[in-house]
């Protein structure tokens, strides 16, 4: 007996389930709209002991890692036989992403992974990498999944071994256990990323938001968050895409912006949560807002707050991607609490907890964007003039 070996994989069984069952806690932010939570729902920490080793004494007498995870981040989420369950963009130390689902009773601690990950069927063209996936109970019947898929652009040069193709991936689900793929989507689009169903039929048609863009991380030319149909899902071709929210000069959303989950239904309208790119002299900088389309047009955009919503904080802004927010995923309770899973620079998912009704009153009375800084000046001396009125015979100090 290889007391060493006994010793070590008692630590790391032990320390395994003390991580999943730490209880987490909400922690109130100055927006008010949302709760943070103290730590993150999953970590690379969070993929199971018999994932990462070989457990067999005789072939692995050292009890070394044989299959190293290096994150756990943008998860698509939903709410399935009572459980909430997110779909992880698992990250091998190899670059490789994959997808696998954790599952928690009550949505903010307690997420354990399922024991395999998604085997996710290919196209002709295998894909190299793929990450990102949205979920979708669509009014259809199935659950889709549309996620990223990467391929090396077989144009580039040799010399050249960075240069990618992005397209959209598409599968579906009775279950999320067993998925079949069907054809990526075609796009006018030369690259894609962040594609996301909408779950309900629009005119009898499938609809999707799409972000074009022109190069692998340039979207260049791709003007916003658009949105495009198709005619079915066994031949997913959108012929146009229109933008509905676009980048804008001097916004978070300057350089790039996509849209994160599907969005959701509320009386006022659909509310949507994305992520915009600003550059800075650090590099870019990831955020999210939120925005509400029309619920008949939903290339109407009736309301959005100026700047973000959520922004990366603490040690969120610290990862293998630093200084991103990123979320591709929510579940909205049928008491109207909602679930926001959002990861940190590209290395952990977090939760933030918050309602419809809060949500609809930030993206409905939140001022917009005015595009200069003579107005951010208007909208705050407009805000001091009403408080002021309010507190009249009170000091700044006596306000409290
Ligand atoms: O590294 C930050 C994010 O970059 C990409 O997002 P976008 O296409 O908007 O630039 C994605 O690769 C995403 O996974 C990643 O979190």
């Amino acid at each position: 007996m290889n007391n060493y070996f006994q010793k070590r994989l008692a630590t790391l069984l032990q320390d395994y389930e003390q991580l999943i069952n730490k209880p987490n806690a909400a922690i109130m932010t100055d927006s008010g709209v949302y709760d943070r939570y103290l730590n993150p729902v999953l970590t690379a920490s969070h993929s199971p002991v018999f994932w990462r080793y070989d457990l067999n004494e005789e072939t692995n007498p050292f009890l070394l890692e044989r299959f190293g995870i290096n994150a756990t981040f943008n998860a698509g989420a939903i709410k399935h036989n009572g459980k909430y369950l997110v779909v992880a963009r698992v990250e091998g130390v190899d670059r490789k992403s994959f997808f696998a689902i954790a599952e928690s009773d009550n949505g903010i601690d307690g997420f354990r992974f399922w024991d395999y990950p998604i085997q996710m069927p290919e196209t002709d063209i295998p894909d190299t990498n793929i990450y990102d996936m949205r979920l979708v109970a669509h009014e259809d019947g199935w659950i889709y999944g549309l996620f990223c898929t990467e391929r090396r652009d077989e144009n580039a040069p040799v010399a050249d071994q960075s240069a990618a193709v992005a397209q959209c991936g598409i599968a579906r689900s009775k279950d999320l256990v067993s998925w079949e793929r069907l054809p990526d989507l075609k796009t006018p689009s030369p690259q894609q990323r962040n594609v996301v169903l909408h779950p309900e039929f629009v005119n009898g048609k499938y609809a999707f938001y799409t972000r074009p863009q022109d190069g692998f991380i340039d979207a260049g030319n791709g003007g916003g968050i658009a949105l495009g149909y198709a005619d079915s899902m066994e031949d997913p071709v959108v012929d146009k895409e229109f933008i509905i929210d676009q980048k804008v000069y001097h916004t978070v959303y300057e350089v790039k912006n996509g849209q994160g989950p599907a969005p959701i239904k509320t009386e006022n309208g659909w509310l949507h949560l994305a992520h915009g790119v600003r550059n800075t002299a650090a590099g870019l900088r990831y955020v999210l807002y939120v925005f509400m389309t029309d619920l008949k047009d939903l290339t109407k955009v009736l309301h959005k707050p100026s700047g973000y919503f959520i922004a990366p904080e603490g040690i969120e802004r610290v990862g293998d991607v630093s200084n991103v927010v990123f979320s591709n995923g929510w579940i909205a309770d049928d008491d109207g609490k909602v679930f926001i899973y959002y990861a940190s620079s590209d290395t952990r998912l977090h939760v933030a907890t918050t309602t419809i009704e809060k949500l609809t009153d930030y993206v409905i009375n939140t001022p917009e964007d005015g595009f200069n800084s003579a107005h951010s000046v208007q909208i705050l001396t407009q805000i001091i003039d009403r408080n002021k009125k309010l507190y009249a015979d009170k000091t700044p100090q006596g306000w409290v």
